[in-house]
């Protein structure tokens, strides 16, 4: 069976968000979405524009690591945004698109999707979606920021990396997901959370709601940092989006950035 093409115009049609996806662009093949993205908007063009793509050729995740993304089995997209904060906010952008995805897949799927710090949705504690979010600074001012999605739909588990899955192998039926009714979904929910993310200045709300949808709190993990790897008992997240670690000899570390390798 053909697998059906995602098209900006199907993915657009009634759609009625204000600021997310009032401009769709669909690719057939690319290298990234995340490029082409950024590429559009360093030449200034507005946000909420949305960049899909069947293919990535090479399909990024954060660190110079890969996306496997093979063509029309999951959704590959990048919006473009300019929300007025300082650079050192931008980890909120990456927050909110968790909970963003995560409540979408929930509602869709009605699957329990949940969130792996800093940056990855799990299903059964299988990786099923990243997000890479990037931007572009001058001095101490935002200029714009790209978050990249990726959300392995119907892509079966055979060409995916160990540790992945996607919706249908997790659903664990035979027929496909409609990635249309996905992707929109996702636009919507998008929007109303980047408002909601606009127009309050305590985030609050979305730590709390991250927080509950995470995969780690009260799990003993180990994290590896830029230099070294610590052990101790993942905790919620803090304002800023810091993982905080209860280590063994009960100090509480803040971790800004850095890689959940091992969950017990
Ligand atoms: C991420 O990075 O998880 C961010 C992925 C973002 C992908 C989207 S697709 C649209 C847009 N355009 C891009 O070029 N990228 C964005 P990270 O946390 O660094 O995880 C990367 C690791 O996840 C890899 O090293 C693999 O181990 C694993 N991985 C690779 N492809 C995967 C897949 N399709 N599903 C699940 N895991 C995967």
């Amino acid at each position: 069976m053909v697998d059906q093409i995602l098209l900006a115009e199907d993915l657009t049609r009634r759609l009625s968000t204000k600021v997310i996806g009032r401009e769709v662009l669909s690719y057939n093949v690319v290298d990234s979405t995340n490029s082409i993205a950024f590429a559009l908007a360093e030449g200034g063009i507005r946000e909420g524009v949305v960049v899909f793509a069947e293919e990535q050729t090479k399909g990024r995740g954060r660190l110079r690591r890969t996306w496997v993304s093979p063509r029309s089995k999951g959704i590959y997209c990048s919006l473009i945004l300019r929300p007025a904060i300082r650079p050192d906010k931008a980890a909120l952008i990456t927050l909110l698109a968790s909970v963003s995805c995560a409540e979408t897949i929930r509602k869709v799927t009605g699957l329990r999707a949940q969130i792996r710090w800093p940056n990855d949705i799990l299903i059964d504690n299988k990786k099923v979606c990243g997000i890479l979010t990037e931007m572009q600074t001058t001095d101490t001012k935002l200029n714009f920021i790209i978050l990249g999605i990726g959300i392995n739909v119907n892509t079966p588990r055979s060409k995916l990396p160990l540790g992945a899955s996607s919706l249908r192998e997790e659903i664990k039926t035979r027929e496909k997901f409609s990635r249309l009714e996905l992707a929109r979904e996702l636009l919507r929910r998008l929007d109303q959370d980047y408002a909601y993310f606009k127009q309050h200045k305590s985030q609050k709300k979305l730590i709390t709601q991250w927080n509950n949808l995470s995969a780690l709190s009260g799990k003993r993990v180990k994290v590896s940092l830029a230099h070294k790897t610590i052990e101790g008992l993942a905790q919620d997240i803090d304002a800023q989006g810091a993982l905080i670690v209860r280590l063994d000899n009960g100090f509480k570390q803040h971790v800004m950035a850095g890689d959940v390798v091992k969950v017990r």
